[in-house]
């Protein structure tokens, strides 16, 4: 019987495994719904750990979205460890949903949320677990549409054989459009089979179906063009943008982990989009315009969370939420409304030039000082204006001193390494400005157990970004200004034992980047590292950057490209890019523009508060920023006793 439970041949390999409390579900809020009578099944995935996957706030918001319609179900699965995976191959038991533990290959839809493309590897284990074949061509009507979504999704070229489809853009209203194509589709008796419902779900805004676009490559190997095989699917496939936020309040009842997690505390998006324009952030430029939840909106999103989970700490998410135009207000509000209770309220990393210390004191007003968290990215004021995050050391240090002398005593600073254009001595202008930091907060706070962290990562150039076109820093360059940069650090052992230096080899970075950039032909390397054991990239134990660089050279050289040719190449003006019939809204010329200003140091000011600089986004989309003040309160809510 099609959704019958797995658990009863589950629970004893449970026993065998670690972490088995990650496989059995059952947590605060997760829904459960009666199978029969569901026109449209929905298996959702994270394909990380259940401890990296749970919390993923744009996986919960679909989850409760699909669950609210009578008409559909939707249940989650995350990527299974190894040893657990190993069982269940021995056993006969395929992946499984962890609310039901219903089989996925028993599901209409499969669903997965690419937010990073090392999830890859763990797409490919989940479908052979489940016995869905791999390749997309080779599924029949009864097999699960596989659908990618996400960031990763605008560039699914390198999982353009193992997906049906990709949805570009916001999931609230895709979700439910793909859902009544599917609906119709089973409720007809399946016309066409398989074939007439992914031409069917091609024509759903923001639906993009791989197998109607065919690829040919130039000589040099760049892709010469790409080609719509059937008349009836859109030339460019455009995003999907949710208009009015507060109209979307999820997750409204968000799911309590059972098992210890990356982010155990509740989280309300206050804004999505960001229009600072930093060169190098695909999540900034491809989720534009920006548009703010109101005030009373998230003012009523807090009150149900914290009532709904129990959490006493709730996080004000968004790419950028001390740039919110009612920030001050928001906190102002929620601390008055929480005061004298356990509730407390954090933002993300800030920009260095949108803290200001009344909203840290106010965040901070339930007597929680931990740690505060900037994100200067860029070491030197002149990588600074080539990526367009610009502020002078002398504010960022101000700012940090502010900080400490307000009684905070750590602070993270977050960096990037192998920027383009970047030399040597703008990363070691990271050193300085940790040694100025902790001089002048010790003398600020006349504290000497005040402490810095400087947290480095690897850059990755990304689709849809004016660093699309950039050359990518090798692993070696990666190396080696990191080795100089912890020399400087440590030269001086007074200063140097205030200072924590995080960071990653340079390696997993250039896997990232021929996922990110990569087209069609990368998918046989993908299949290749699975088939040789890859699985859980994203995790330094079980990354092997010689089982990819082994793969890459093997499947890549009879093509005429290799691992090079897509990280570490500079492209020109005129290449055809894998995702250019993909549409971000974001207009090529403008980002071919931006990345010239780039290479002059030249910056670009927030459209939010200056005029528009003609991106592309607003008028593609028929969309516009939208920011407050709305001039209403939080209230009309009471204080919450607890
Ligand atoms: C902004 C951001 C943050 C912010 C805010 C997070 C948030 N709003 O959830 C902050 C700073 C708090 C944060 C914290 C962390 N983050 Co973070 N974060 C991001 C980032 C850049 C964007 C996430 C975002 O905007 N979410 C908002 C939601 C609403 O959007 P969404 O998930 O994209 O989903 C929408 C659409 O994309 C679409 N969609 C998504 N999936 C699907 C699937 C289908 C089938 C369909 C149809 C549609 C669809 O529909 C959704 C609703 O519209 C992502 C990278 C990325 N590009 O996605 C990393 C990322 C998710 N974070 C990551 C990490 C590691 C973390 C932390 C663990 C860091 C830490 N050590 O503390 C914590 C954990 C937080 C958590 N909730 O899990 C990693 C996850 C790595 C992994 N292995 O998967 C990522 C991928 C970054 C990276 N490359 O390393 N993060
Ligand atoms: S079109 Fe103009 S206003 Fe809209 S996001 Fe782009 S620059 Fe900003």
């Amino acid at each position: 019987m099609s959704g019958e439970s797995l658990y009863p041949r589950l629970e004893p390999l449970l026993a065998q495994v670690q972490k088995p409390i990650q496989y059995v579900g059952g947590e605060l809020n997760a829904r459960v719904k009666a199978w029969d009578d569901i026109a449209v099944h929905w298996a959702l995935m994270y394909p990380d750990a259940y401890e990296v996957g749970l919390p993923n706030q744009g996986l919960m918001i679909l989850y409760e979205v699909l669950n609210e319609r009578p008409d559909a179900l939707a249940e989650r699965t995350y990527a299974v460890w190894p040893d657990l995976a190993a069982l269940m191959r021995a056993n006969g038991v395929g992946q499984f949903t962890v609310d039901a533990h219903r089989p996925v290959r028993d599901f209409d839809v499969l669903g997965v949320s690419f937010a990073t493309e090392l999830g890859y590897t763990n797409l490919l284990e989940a479908l052979d677990l489940a016995g869905i074949p791999l390749h997309a061509v080779d599924r029949d009507e009864t097999h699960p549409v596989v659908v990618a979504g996400g960031h990763a999704a605008f560039n699914p070229e390198p999982i353009a054989d193992f997906v049906d489809c990709a949805v570009l853009g916001d999931g609230e209203q895709a979700v439910g459009d793909v859902t009544d194509v599917v609906a119709a589709w089973k409720q007809q008796g399946r016309p066409g089979g398989r074939e007439e419902l992914l031409a069917r779900l091609s024509r759903v805004d923001g639906v993009y179906v791989p197998r109607f676009y065919a690829v040919s490559y130039g000589p040099r190997g760049a892709i010469a063009a790409v080609t719509r095989t059937r008349a009836d699917v859109p030339a460019r496939v455009g995003k999907r943008t949710v208009m009015d936020l507060d109209e979307w309040p999820y997750p409204k009842t968000p799911l309590v982990p059972l098992a210890e997690s990356v982010h155990e505390r509740m989280s309300v998006e206050i804004f999505r989009g960001c229009t600072r324009g930093c060169r190098f952030c695909q999540a900034g430029m491809i989720t534009r315009p920006v548009r703010e939840r109101t005030i009373t909106g998230i003012g009523s999103m807090v009150d149900q969370g914290l009532r709904a989970t129990g959490y006493e700490e709730v996080g004000l998410l968004s790419l950028s939420s001390a740039d919110h135009s009612e920030i001050g207000q928001v906190a102002k509000e929620l601390a008055d409304r929480y005061e004298g209770t356990n509730t407390g309220l954090s933002l993300p990393s800030t920009r260095v030039d949108a803290f200001n210390v009344t909203l840290a004191n106010e965040l901070s007003r339930n007597g929680r000082r931990s740690g505060l968290t900037f994100a200067p990215e860029g070491g030197s004021e002149r990588i600074r204006r080539v990526i367009n995050k610009t502020v002078s050391k002398e504010d960022l240090v101000a700012t940090v001193t502010t900080a400490y002398a307000n009684g905070w005593t750590q602070v993270k600073l977050y960096f990037m390494c192998g920027l383009p254009t970047e030399t040597d001595e703008d990363v070691l202008e990271i050193a300085e400005l940790a040694v100025e930091v902790i001089r002048a907060g010790r003398e600020a706070s006349g504290r000497k157990d005040i402490r810095c962290t400087v947290s480095i990562g690897g850059f990755v150039p990304k689709p849809h970004t004016p660093f699309q076109w950039a050359a990518q820093a090798s692993a070696e360059t990666i190396d080696h200004r990191l080795r100089v940069l912890r020399q400087a650090i440590n030269a001086d052992r007074r200063i140097g034992r205030s200072i924590g230096l995080r960071y990653h080899d340079g390696k997993p970075g250039v896997i990232e980047g021929l996922l990110s950039r990569g087209d069609r032909r990368v998918g046989r390397v993908i299949e290749r590292v699975w088939r040789e054991g890859g699985r859980f990239d994203g995790w330094s134990e079980h990354f092997s950057f010689e089982r990819w660089t082994a793969a890459a050279a093997a499947e890549l050289a009879p093509l005429g490209v290799d691992l090079d040719w897509f990280t570490t190449r500079e492209r020109t003006q005129d290449e055809v890019l894998p995702w250019d019939h993909l549409d971000s809204g974001l207009d090529k010329e403008w980002l071919w523009d931006d990345w010239q200003d780039a290479l002059s140091e030249e910056e670009v000011a927030d459209c939010r508060w200056t005029p528009c600089y003609d991106c592309g986004v607003c008028p593609t989309n028929g969309t516009e920023i939208q920011i407050g003040p709305t001039g209403r309160s939080l209230l009309p809510l009471t204080v919450v006793g607890r």
